[in-house]
């Protein structure tokens, strides 16, 4: 968390629409995030201390703001029952959402929409991982959360981001960006477009996999980047997968390989210095463990035998929507610098590189752990 300016006296009558009462004693911004904007709200209600998330949700992002929180609502509700009957905690590992004052989730006003959830107290997160043991722990939260989410009814889902996670498509858009060149950007990504472009049959496998049923679709994050869980600061456990908006009909690929794009690497998603950024052997295995032995016995072998390529995936095109971003004048992902769409992109193709160099090793790891979590169960 870092100190900024914040608007207290907006922040204080979005609480009054979810009818928080109360003196507001404190306030901070989470700046991790790419998307929304994130506040802690402290406030003092008869002498206790009450603390919440208030977020502003990005509308240009996630238009339809009724489904978004429809979706999210729902899921949350869903896992709240499933924790409670394991004899989890629901209150620290699933996200609880406030109403407003009109019994709804979401406040809109001046082109903005906001919601509410009890903030998660003595937790934290991670945007880089050097502990093998955390990273187990992470592989352990998503594949618990994935389980969890097997039985929830995925018809009921609606498409928040269509094809989010598409990455045929978003190599069009990448080359309709280059092709528009809208903001003169084109000639100093000339190398990473070139990368891109070689890259995209090997791009589509996902998506023949389960066009020809060898994998299938189930209900996914999408978006499993590792400050995406909280930790307790106590156990030092994985507690509360959080940031629930893409939560739609998805491939467990993306889940695995999202995760371990965000927190396999040796460096931050924005280092500049291209010669520490690689995956880890060692974090790969970590995460990988933790994963299959929450949820080896629920996938296809097709599946287990894709994770690897999942992570191949997931960073190839997470690098082309930054380099498409870049191209496009930077109005997507939040950036701190003019280049910073750039930087991200080539940090992005260096780990794929690294991936591809290391792909067979990844996959051996991958099907021994497969055998070993079997065996286990
Ligand atoms: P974004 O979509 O912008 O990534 P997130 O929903 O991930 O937004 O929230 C941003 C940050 O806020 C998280 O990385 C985490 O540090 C913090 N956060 C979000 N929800 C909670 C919560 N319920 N309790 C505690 N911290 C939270
Ligand atoms: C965004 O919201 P955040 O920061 O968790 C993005 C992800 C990207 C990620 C890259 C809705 O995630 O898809 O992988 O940035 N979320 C959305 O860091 O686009
Ligand atoms: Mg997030």
């Amino acid at each position: 968390m870092q100190e900024q300016i914040i608007d207290n006296e907006k922040i204080l009558s979005v609480c009054r629409f979810f009818n928080i009462e109360g003196e507001l004693t404190e306030t901070k911004i989470f700046t991790d995030g790419h998307i929304n904007s994130t506040y802690y709200a402290e406030f003092l209600q008869n002498g206790e201390t009450k603390k919440y998330l208030v977020q502003n949700i990005n509308i240009h992002v996630f238009k339809n703001q009724e489904i978004l929180m429809e979706n999210i609502v729902s899921v949350s509700k869903f896992l709240i029952e499933k924790i409670a009957q394991t004899g989890g905690d629901p209150k620290r590992e699933a996200l609880n959402f406030l109403k407003t004052k009109d019994g709804k989730y979401y406040f809109a006003k001046d082109d903005c929409c906001w919601r509410i959830y009890d903030f998660i107290d003595r937790a934290y997160t991670y945007n880089l991982i050097d502990n093998k043991d955390v990273f187990e722990s992470a592989g352990r939260s998503f594949g618990r959360f994935q389980c969890l989410l097997n039985e929830y009814p995925s018809e009921s889902l609606k498409e928040t981001i269509p094809d989010f996670h598409n990455t045929p498509k978003r190599i069009e858009a990448l080359k309709n960006a280059a092709k528009e060149d809208k903001v003169n950007r084109l000639e100093k990504v000339d190398a990473e477009l070139k990368f891109a472009l070689s890259r995209k049959d090997r791009a589509k496998i996902a998506l023949d996999l389960l066009e020809s049923g060898k994998i299938p679709l189930r209900v996914t994050h999408n978006d499993t980047k590792i400050n995406n869980i909280l930790f307790d600061e106590e156990t030092k456990k994985g507690i509360c997968i959080i940031d629930l908006d893409t939560i739609m009909p998805g491939l467990s690929l993306y889940d695995f390989g999202d995760a371990i794009r965000s927190g396999a690497s040796t460096a931050l998603e924005d280092e500049k210095d291209l010669s520490k950024v690689s995956v880890s052997l060692e974090l790969y295995e970590s995460y990988t463990k933790g994963y299959l032995s929450c949820c080896a016995d629920a996938l296809t072998k097709a599946e287990v035998e894709h994770l690897a390529y999942g992570a191949w995936l997931m960073t190839f095109e997470c690098g082309v929507r930054f380099l498409t971003d870049y191209l496009d004048g930077d109005n997507y992902f939040k950036t701190n610098y003019p280049e910073h769409n750039l930087v991200r992109a080539k940090n992005q193709f260096a780990m794929v590189s690294d991936i591809e160099r290391k792909m067979d090793k990844m996959n051996e790891i991958t099907l021994r752990l497969y055998e070993e979590a079997l065996k286990n169960k």
